[in-house]
């Protein structure tokens, strides 16, 4: 099966924009404009101030520097590490020392010791690289698991130009589509299917800074992308929402679309809302299509090049009818190589048979229609489409000197799907600032969105006979 040209960038094919294939707008972000001649001439001088690296790290702001910075190392060939802009103390030194990035390339946080390349948003360069190995590692993405801190997901070329081309496949996504979204930029679903998803077809994006209702109704695209807190802000403001009845594709992912959600949009815009699952380790495995039912409450069919399949514990195969519980395991030619240096906690994931384990757990009926349950640990948390790992949260929060002991969970929440709460014994007498100083420390050590919504002071955490805290208790 091909996976179209080996062209990763494939509207920036310096042949075809010297011959004309050039459009004004082929990026919109905080207030700039760039037509890709632009974008290829600057991110190309980027190309070359950085191609000497192997590894480079960008504060991935939502502007123009990170999209050159992403783009430039992408024509170079030279791996990115996108961080998290308001990356705390303890999660930004994790980054930068996990992933050994040499230098930033853009604007670099204060304070940092890392050297620092600058990228020129006027600079031109019109040299042509050689497209880099398909194997070649594109980015290395932080991400949360159930315990210790964030593990590098590493990504290479073939497996973002295959995970692009099958969701351009499934939403029938062409040049003629304006995309727009207000996501993060250090994440696959804003950076790789929300940038690069844009310049590998060719339409224009714009990115709006922050997803809001007012952004998006005033944007005039044809392709949404949206995480569901996004959609259910949208669907708050009815007379925004019903502005995005002109598009041609409103898609919600990275978290469960609540059915309310879905059918509020439907209502408004007149769209039922493409659902498709993912994970930063595998980009999109499973989506509604366009020319395909959509269902509320259920992601689809596997998009192209992936296979899936439902595990009980015992390893036995669970049936596809639509009721059947089991663990989702998929495979495609757009999965990740690994965590960056951690080989046994990569094995850990794959089965023998080689499939990965997403840790999700799901139904399949009959016409192959799937439903995401939930997942198989509690320790993982999505809160406003952030995977967020307690695990992580607890160890920061075990540092403060109040907290004896603690247990972080998600809770149901309106808005953001779920929402951080730590339950904490203190200890001894505490200051009534208590929830605000722990939720700032969370927040100043690894990021914003990390940070507990709540803090629930308890005098005891309940236990099993092991010791073991009982989560489930909780709420
Ligand atoms: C509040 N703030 C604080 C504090 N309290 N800052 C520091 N310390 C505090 N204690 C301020 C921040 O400065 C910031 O301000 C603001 O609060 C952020 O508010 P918050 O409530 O956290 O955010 P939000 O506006 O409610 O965000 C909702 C959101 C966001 C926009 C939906 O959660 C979001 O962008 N989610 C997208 C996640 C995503 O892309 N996930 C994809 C991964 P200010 O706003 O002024 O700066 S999944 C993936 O990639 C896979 C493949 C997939 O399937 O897609
Ligand atoms: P991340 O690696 O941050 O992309 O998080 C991946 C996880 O997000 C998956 O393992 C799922 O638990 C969840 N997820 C992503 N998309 C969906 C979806 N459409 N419905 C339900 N859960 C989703």
């Amino acid at each position: 099966m091909s996976f179209g040209p080996s062209l990763l960038l494939r509207s920036l094919n310096p042949a075809a924009v010297a011959a004309g294939a050039d459009i004004p707008n082929a990026v919109t972000i905080d207030g700039v404009t760039l037509s890709r001649s632009d974008l290829l001439g600057a991110a190309t001088s980027v190309a070359e101030r950085v191609a000497r690296a192997d590894r480079v790290a960008i504060l991935a702001e939502p502007t123009v520097t990170t999209v050159l910075a992403v783009v430039g190392c992408l024509i170079a060939g030279v791996t990115a590490v996108p961080v998290p802009p308001d990356s705390g103390t303890a999660e930004m030194a994790h980054i930068l020392g996990d992933s050994g990035a040499q230098a930033w390339l853009g604007k670099a946080p204060e304070g940092s010791e890392l050297p620092v390349v600058p990228v020129r948003v006027h600079a031109r360069s019109w040299h042509t690289y050689p497209e880099p190995d398909p194997a070649t590692t594109a980015f290395v993405l932080y991400t949360s698991g159930t315990t210790g801190l964030p593990k590098g997901v590493v990504l290479s070329r073939a497996a973002v130009a295959a995970g692009l081309d099958a969701v351009a496949d499934a939403w029938a996504w062409t040049p003629n589509d304006v995309l727009v979204h207000g996501l993060p930029l250090f994440h696959v679903h804003g950076l790789v299917l929300g940038v690069l998803g844009a310049l590998r077809v060719g339409s224009p994006l714009i990115h709006t800074g922050k997803p809001t209702p007012q952004a998006y109704a005033a944007a005039e695209g044809s392709l949404y992308f949206g995480v569901p807190t996004v959609w259910s802000r949208i669907v708050e403001e009815p007379d925004l929402a019903k502005q995005l009845a002109d598009a041609r594709l409103l898609i919600s992912g990275s978290a469960p679309l609540p059915v309310p959600v879905f059918e509020r949009l439907r209502e408004l815009t007149g769209h039922a809302p493409i659902e498709r699952y993912g994970m930063s380790e595998t980009m999109i495995t499973l989506s509604t299509r366009v020319d395909g039912e959509r269902r509320p409450g259920w992601v689809g069919t596997p998009v192209l090049g992936v296979r899936t399949r439902l595990r009980d514990e015992a390893g036995a195969e669970v049936p596809h009818d639509g009721e059947s519980v089991g663990a989702l395991q998929v495979c495609g030619p757009m999965l990740f190589d690994g965590y960056l240096d951690r080989p046994d906690a990569t094995a850990a994931e794959w089965t023998e048979d080689g499939w990965f384990k997403t840790g999700d757990v799901a139904v399949i009926d009959a016409s192959g229609f799937h439903r995401i349950v939930g997942r198989e640990s509690v320790d993982l948390i999505k809160s406003g489409g952030y995977r967020i790992g307690a695990g992580e949260v607890e160890t920061v929060l075990l540092g403060h000197p109040m907290v004896a002991e603690v247990a972080v969970v998600g809770l149901p929440d309106a808005d953001l799907g779920q929402r951080i709460v730590a339950f904490v014994v203190p200890r001894g007498a505490y200051p009534d600032s208590i929830e605000k100083d722990l939720i700032d420390h969370v927040a100043e050590q690894l990021s914003v969105h990390k940070r507990p919504r709540e803090i629930r002071v308890v005098d005891v955490l309940p236990r099993n006979a092991m010791g073991k805290v009982q989560k489930k208790l909780l709420s």
